[in-house]
C-alpha cells in the first residue's frame, strides 16, 4: 500500500517533467491578434536564429485579413490569410538581425489598403 503514492509521483514527474520543459525551451509561441484595423502586438521582437512561432487570430467576424512578412533574406516570408474569426500559426526561423515590416495586404477595389487604415507593424530580430 505504501508503494502506491511513490509510483504516481514517479508517473506524474514522468509526464510532466524533462520532456515538456525541454519543448518549451526550444519553441517560443507568440499570441497576434488581428482585426478591422489593427495589429496587436504591432511591434514583436524575436531572437535570431531561434524556432518561433506566432498564433495569429483574426478577431473580426466578417472582414478576411492576413498577416505578411516578405524578408526572404533573414528566412522571414510567409502570409498568413485568415476569415473572421479564424485562428492560424506560423513557425519560422529568423536568420538575421534587422527590422521587417509586418502587414495586411487586403485591399477592398474602393478605398483605403489595410495597411493604410492601419494595419502594419514591426518584427524586430534581435540578437
Ligand atoms: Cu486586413
Amino acid at each position: 500500500m505504501t508503494r502506491t503514492p511513490c509510483f504516481l509521483a514517479l508517473a506524474t514527474a514522468a509526464l510532466l517533467g524533462a520532456p515538456a520543459v525541454s519543448l518549451a525551451a526550444a519553441l517560443r509561441v507568440i499570441d497576434v491578434k488581428i482585426g478591422s484595423y489593427y495589429i496587436k502586438p504591432d511591434k514583436i521582437s524575436v531572437t535570431v536564429n531561434q524556432p518561433v512561432t506566432l498564433v495569429i487570430k483574426n478577431q473580426g467576424w466578417l472582414i478576411p485579413h492576413d498577416l505578411v512578412v516578405k524578408a526572404p533574406s533573414a528566412g522571414v516570408d510567409f502570409k498568413v490569410n485568415l476569415h473572421g474569426g479564424q485562428s492560424g500559426s506560423v513557425t519560422f526561423t529568423p536568420t538575421r538581425t534587422g527590422s521587417y515590416k509586418m502587414y495586411c495586404d487586403k485591399k477592398p477595389w474602393f478605398g483605403k489598403s489595410h495597411e493604410a487604415r492601419g494595419m502594419h507593424g514591426v518584427l524586430e530580430v534581435v540578437p
